[in-house]
């Protein structure tokens, strides 16, 4: 599914897969060669301490980088060729290589507008410079749910992305700067280079459209009353590791954080995921760090995805009539595999919709598997899919990772829907402190505005040069449905 997923949007970037370009330092014992700097998870059984899995870890010649005790998991980096093996024994329930199983940020183009105009300063979302072009804004009643509450700063926000530019000017006031770290690695580095942006600014447009200051530049956020705070997976070559997930949700949880953001995929499933004996034990570690997150009181929201792909029907391929699948892969492609964070139990998954409150021609969706819809964007819409209309992406804050400035753009995807998502909970949760993350997500969920499903196939890119069916889908379901989950999320409807 990774070349479904990347060729919606443009640009993710080509590079090679794979942890451990470093050449190993130091002496490699005579009797056995070096294999290549690896990084491994290793879990203890659930429950349990890691103390005898970190005995058997520096046995096998490994050196544990990062220790989350609350989950049982470490993170550890070898160049012992035989590492996996050697390690196994009492106290390791399982471990597993992550080499290859990072999955790369789908990044749309950011197309940045020129803007140096200031407004006087107004506590109206309205009178930021730029709101004229905000259309998603006013979709989810913005303005009117600001007026009662423009949130809290006891709501702190983990934003699990490629940084926040802690410079530019919407977003310098807005960021838990003691709350912020990079997690590449698994490894937490709080320093404020650490965890600015380097090679994309997907989560610098994140953060604006959950918590841009109303300040009289630039555009305005959905919640600039609350703070976000930058916590760093996506490493330079535009990847997220599980060792990298894993640590931002223990981060979020340990740091006092009610929300997280991920609009990325941990994104296994088009390989065979759980029924893969170096797969499962990646799966356990992520799925342990994201039921610890809930215990410790967050909410996690998590985009859908840009493969216009339908998640509640894996197995069947509609678009290949003639495909040549075995069963066994139809097999490993059902239950066993599920789009991790988005499909994780307790994560409120996001669809996107465009200017026309339509599902967006790229957004995946599937009826029990969409919790809810947000603006995402539909630049194809408008032209039925022959050219792109940018100002139908979102306009949120940038940062030219070329030029090291900060602006303003569009972008579109489920990661532009998701901070919508994740926004307004962050208003609910303003406006109603002490929701648990499973009373929140129902609260959205009641909140959000219904829409019911198209009659039959649904595309709205027909003229598509990827074919007339390309962007086919089907809606099922009746007040609650696959395109639309329980709806357009409402930012008035949370706080009044
Ligand atoms: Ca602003
Ligand atoms: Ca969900």
């Amino acid at each position: 599914m990774k070349n479904l997923r990347r060729k919606t949007l443009a640009a993710a970037s080509a590079v090679t897969l794979g942890v451990g370009l470093a050449v190993a330092g130091g002496l490699a014992p005579a009797a056995s060669a070096a294999g290549p700097d690896a990084t491994f998870l290793v879990l203890a059984p659930q429950g349990a301490t890691t103390a005898k899995a970190a005995a058997r870890v520096a046995a096998a010649n490994g050196t544990v980088v990062a220790k989350y005790d609350q989950i049982g998991v470490l993170v550890v980096r070898s160049t012992n060729p035989d590492f996996a093996t050697a390690v196994a024994g009492a106290g390791v329930e399982s471990v597993a290589s992550t080499a290859g199983l990072g999955s790369a940020l789908d990044e749309s183009e950011t197309v940045e507008v020129a803007t140096a105009d200031a407004a006087a300063i107004t506590a109206d979302p309205t009178k930021e410079p730029l709101y004229g072009q905000q259309w998603d804004m006013d979709m989810i009643h913005l303005p009117q749910a600001q007026a009662v509450n423009a949130g809290s700063p006891n709501v702190v926000v983990g934003v699990l992305d490629s940084g926040i530019s802690s410079t530019h000017p919407d977003l310098a006031t807005q960021i838990a700067k003691d709350k912020s770290t990079s997690c590449i690695g698994g490894v937490t580095d709080t320093t404020e280079a650490a965890w600015n942006p380097t090679t994309s600014d997907h989560g610098t447009h994140v953060a604006g459209t959950i918590a841009a200051a109303v300040n009289g530049v630039g555009v305005a956020g959905i919640a600039p009353g609350v703070k976000v705070a930058a916590v760093k997976v996506v490493n330079d070559d535009g990847y997220i590791y599980p060792e990298a997930a894993v640590c931002g949700f223990l981060w979020a949880a340990d740091h006092g954080m009610q929300l997280t953001n991920n609009s990325y995929y941990i994104d296994p499933w088009e390989l065979n995921c759980r029924n893969d004996a170096r797969q499962r034990p990646v799966w356990q570690a992520v799925q342990r760090a994201i039921r610890y997150s809930n215990s410790k009181g967050v909410l996690n929201v998590a985009s859908a995805g840009n493969s216009n792909y339908d998640l509640a029907h894996k197995i069947t391929d509609t678009a290949s009539p003639d495909n040549s699948d075995t069963p066994e892969v139809r097999e490993n492609l059902t239950n066993a595999c599920l789009d991790l964070p988005a499909e994780a139990p307790g994560v409120v998954t996001v669809g996107a919709v465009g200017p026309t409150g339509e599902k967006s021609y790229y957004s995946s969706y599937g009826q029990g598997v969409i919790d809810v819809t947000a603006p995402g964007g539909d630049t194809r819409f408008r032209t039925q899919g022959v050219r792109s209309t940018l100002t139908d992406g979102i306009l949120s804050t940038t940062f030219n990772t070329a030029t090291k400035t900060n602006g303003w753009g569009y972008k579109q995807g489920t990661s532009m829907s998701g901070p919508h998502a994740t926004g307004v909970a962050a208003l609910a949760l303003s406006a109603h402190p002490g929701m648990s993350p499973g009373q929140l997500a129902s609260f959205l969920e009641r909140t959000s505005v219904t829409k019911s499903c198209p009659q039959g196939v649904y595309n709205p890119v027909p003229l598509s040069a990827a074919g007339p069916h390309a962007y086919d889908a089907t809606c099922s379901g009746g007040a609650r449905n696959g395109f639309y989950g329980a709806g357009i999320v409402d930012a008035y409807n949370v706080v009044k």
